[in-house]
């Protein structure tokens, strides 16, 4: 059977070779130059690391192993995470191995949720899950293994471990921290036949008799999985990994970032906004009023969630799709309409104002207006939904990582006094 595990064992030592080769034959060939704007700019645009899992074409957004992500919407997140490790989507065997993986590693200690419940009442959901997932490293494979005396071409196998224990893990402590901080009674057990994204939103326990939630969770999850190597989250983890720190220090390490408002956050900023905007205006505004606003946050001096990206320059696709959802199943939902409306209307706004590379919405934009849709009201929750899928991205590059023996992050940093000398006398 082509399991996961195997699949890789397969195909690992031919790509460490082909990485070998390449780096002895060609490593001298130049792939990018940094301008003094560029490292004072969040090194953007300097290519300097490598993923092979997903990249992010500024022009068409996320291609995850070569499949632009429109064409996965209807795939489960376990087909997505095979697909992020291997390149290759399962067969019905390897989808059934891995789904029954996630069953059997699921169960969560009860230290954790002792740790959980410990934590101050006004906690940020996001705190709550990072706290949980750190707690947890004390059961980390890779940290026994490395301990033990492991060669390094094994690094990789009990950091997939690792990885299957954390993702069969997360959305059992992302429920129970929904339940848990927003009052809502009793955890809600995992049900064996479930998949990993339906069982999430089972043990979320948001009533919904059409089961478009479930349906909403499934495509939450798959649209969120990964977005290449140089995204906050996605870069702190693999620094912290490159130290070979183990994957619970560094998906760790990856959400502290996630949880920033300029990154993940930003979707319950989004919704704040849109929310806040129909206060405003008691409902839907008009298009005339909804232009004035959004100049209004801007000359406030804050930014429009949602809106930008460091490296789209076009509408993201995954934005795309969650519209295309809220057309099909909620058009009549003001906050939706909202949400288009202000699609129609900020990309002209940010144009005009001229500051911003890419006036277009992001993966923010739309989904926290189809969480609320269905009940699940509280805003501060959405970064943790963006979580439980995003480590599927950071740890399928960690296994990777391993596998490729990927050397310490350390990139050179230099003084301002040294950036005044490059700088001819004119
Ligand atoms: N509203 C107002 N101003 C914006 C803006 C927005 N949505 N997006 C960018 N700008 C401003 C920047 O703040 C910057 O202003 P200054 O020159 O005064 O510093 C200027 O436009 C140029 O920025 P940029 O090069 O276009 O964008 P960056 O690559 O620096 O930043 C991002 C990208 C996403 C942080 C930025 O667009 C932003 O803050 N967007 C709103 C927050 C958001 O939606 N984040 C989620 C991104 C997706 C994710 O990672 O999860």
């Amino acid at each position: 059977m082509a399991t996961l595990q195997k699949r890789l064992a397969e195909i690992i030592p031919p790509l460490k070779d082909e990485i070998k080769g390449i780096t002895k034959n060609h490593g001298d060939i130049k792939i990018s130059e940094v301008s003094i704007a560029q490292a004072y700019g969040g090194m953007r645009g300097v290519k300097g690391m490598i993923c092979d899992t997903s990249v992010v074409n500024p022009d068409a957004g996320l291609i995850v192993r070569g499949y632009p992500i429109m064409d996965l919407t209807e795939k489960l997140p376990e087909e997505i995470f095979y697909l992020l490790c291997t390149g290759e989507l399962p067969d019905k065997a390897a989808l059934k191995a891995l789904q029954k993986e996630y069953s059997d590693r699921a169960k969560v200690g009860k230290y954790v949720w002792d740790v959980l419940e410990a934590m101050p009442k006004d906690s940020h959901p996001m705190c709550m899950l990072d706290t949980a997932v750190l707690v947890m490293e004390r059961e980390s494979e890779f940290r026994k293994e490395y301990d033990k005396g492991m060669r390094k071409e094994d690094y990789w196998k009990p950091m997939l471990e690792d990885s299957l224990n954390l993702l069969a893990k997360l959305p059992v402590i992302a429920a129970g921290i929904y339940r848990m901080r927003f009052n809502k009674g009793k955890r809600i057990g995992a049900k064996k036949d479930l998949d990993w994204g339906a069982n999430y939103a089972h043990m979320l326990g948001i009533k919904d008799k059409t089961g478009n939630f479930a349906k909403l969770m499934q495509l939450y999850l798959t649209l969120h999985c990964d977005h290449e190597g140089g995204n906050v989250s996605a870069f702190s983890c693999h620094t912290v990994g490159s130290a070979l720190s183990d994957a619970y220090y560094s998906v760790s390490a990856g959400l502290n970032g996630l949880a920033g408002p300029l990154h993940g956050l930003a979707n319950q900023e989004c919704l704040g906004w849109i929310l806040e905007t129909m206060k405003k205006f008691n409902g839907v505004p008009s298009e005339e009023d909804l232009y004035k606003f959004a100049w209004d946050t801007l000359n406030s001096g804050k930014v429009v969630p949602g809106y930008g990206h460091a490296v789209l320059r076009v509408t993201d696709p995954r934005f795309t799709a969650f519209l295309a959802f809220g057309k099909k199943y909620i058009p009549d939902d003001p906050v939706f309409q909202l949400v288009a409306k202000v699609f129609d209307v900020v990309p002209k706004v940010l144009a005009e104002q001229g500051k911003v590379k890419d006036p277009w919405p992001n993966v923010d934009a739309g989904s926290g207006a189809l969480l609320y849709h269905y009940g699940m009201t509280e805003f501060p929750y959405y970064t943790v939904l963006f979580a439980v899928s995003r480590a599927m991205g950071m740890l399928s590059q960690l296994i990777l990582n391993r596998a490729m023996g990927t050397a310490i992050t350390r990139p050179k940093s230099v003084s301002t006094e040294w950036i005044k000398k490059q700088i001819p006398a004119s």
